[in-house]
């Protein structure tokens, strides 16, 4: 898109344009008879809650969909409509945080508090939510109804959306008062639940809606779309990691799987690794609220090195990733895989 000075304005500029239009698109929705204070309601949700993130999942539908014209110059219309399935990605995001938060009992999100910690929204959030979640439908319906790949938008953005809510729920039924038991958390459990709860709507949603929207077969690309789960995979270790070690100040969340209980890759980690004795540790103080029980487990952690252990990982996960992108047929489509590999790996929030 040119602004008036002939210059190309730059694609995260772009982006938050169409952010604005499908905004003010959804505060005219003939379909509710909007009153001047429940419009303000939704604009002040949306504005606290869908733009503030890294914007990464939304920005590579645009960047994924270059890739696969091949250098094509793309039109207007084109770039607007790549942008509106990013952003239904990140309204799908907003909409899973929002409860997130409320159910693990999150303290802040993106640098301030959670939605639900704001006075006067308290539990209106999960409504808030299952507005979010409502409004992408509507985005479809508005842009995309003529297209001949709309069916198998909205069909993928279902199975996408379920597989994330199975996600969370056995991310949150492991965790059960009266059922913590630490001997269930393997690494295959861990990466059921990540491989639900992140992988899918994180990773293979956005390049499954570039790939739509270039009027390609979603059959045709299941290797693509198994690396994208496995890179989904290495994402939410990542976010495990950086919820223990990440600075609060940087990654904008303060921690709380320990507390928790989560089946986290440190603790699952951490239980590989220990003696009987360092167990016995585990045991005692994971899934406790106190502050006191949480050093105890994060004093475990440094003495069993699971920062040496994360970068072990992290190195070996880049090069399996690698290497399995280079096994695709299409350049495109390893070209679109290593970008988004690129922008993940080493990432400090
Ligand atoms: C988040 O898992 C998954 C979804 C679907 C929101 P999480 O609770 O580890 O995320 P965060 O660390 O961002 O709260
Ligand atoms: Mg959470
Ligand atoms: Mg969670
Ligand atoms: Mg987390």
């Amino acid at each position: 898109m040119a602004n008036p000075n002939g210059a190309k304005t730059d694609p995260k500029s772009t982006f938050l344009n169409v952010y604005s239009v499908l905004k003010s698109e959804l505060l005219q929705d003939p379909a509710f008879e909007f009153t001047d204070v429940s419009r303000q309601w939704v604009q002040r949700m949306l504005d606290y809650n869908v733009p503030g993130g890294k914007l990464n999942r939304g920005l590579s539908v645009i960047d994924s969909y270059k890739l696969l014209k091949e250098g094509k110059e793309l039109t207007e219309e084109e770039i607007f409509l790549a942008c509106s399935l990013g952003w239904c990605i990140e309204w799908l995001q907003a909409y899973f945080l929002v409860l997130d938060d409320i159910m693990d009992g999150s303290q802040t999100r993106r640098g301030q508090p959670c939605w639900f910690r704001v006075p006067q929204v308290g539990l209106i959030a999960a409504n808030d939510g299952i507005l979010l979640r409502n409004h992408i439908p509507r985005i479809l319906k508005k842009h995309f109804r003529e297209k001949p790949y709309y069916v198998d938008l909205l069909d993928l953005f279902n199975e996408v959306e379920f597989q994330t809510a199975c996600g969370q729920m056995i991310d949150l039924i492991t965790t059960l008062e009266g059922e913590k038991d630490l001997s269930k958390y393997t690494l295959s459990l861990h990466r059921r639940i990540v491989q639900f709860k992140t992988a899918y709507y994180s990773f293979y949603l956005p390049v499954a809606c570039a790939l739509l929207m270039a009027g390609e077969n979603l059959d045709n690309h299941i290797d693509a779309k198994n690396i994208l789960v496995e890179m989904g995979t290495y994402f939410q270790v990542q976010d495990d990691y950086l919820d223990c070690f990440g600075a609060p100040e940087t990654i904008g969340k303060i921690g709380t799987d320990i507390e928790d209980f989560k089946c986290s890759w440190l603790v699952v980690k951490a239980l590989e690794l220990s003696n009987e004795e360092q167990k016995k540790v585990l045991y005692e103080h994971y899934g406790k609220p106190e502050p006191e029980h949480v050093a105890k487990v994060k004093a475990l952690y440094n003495e069993l090195n699971l920062q040496g252990v994360f970068a072990e990982y992290e190195s070996q996960s880049y090069m399996k990733l690698t290497t399995l992108i280079e096994s695709l047929p299409s350049k495109s489509v390893q070209a679109v895989l290593k970008l988004f590999l690129g922008k993940i790996y080493k990432r400090q929030k």
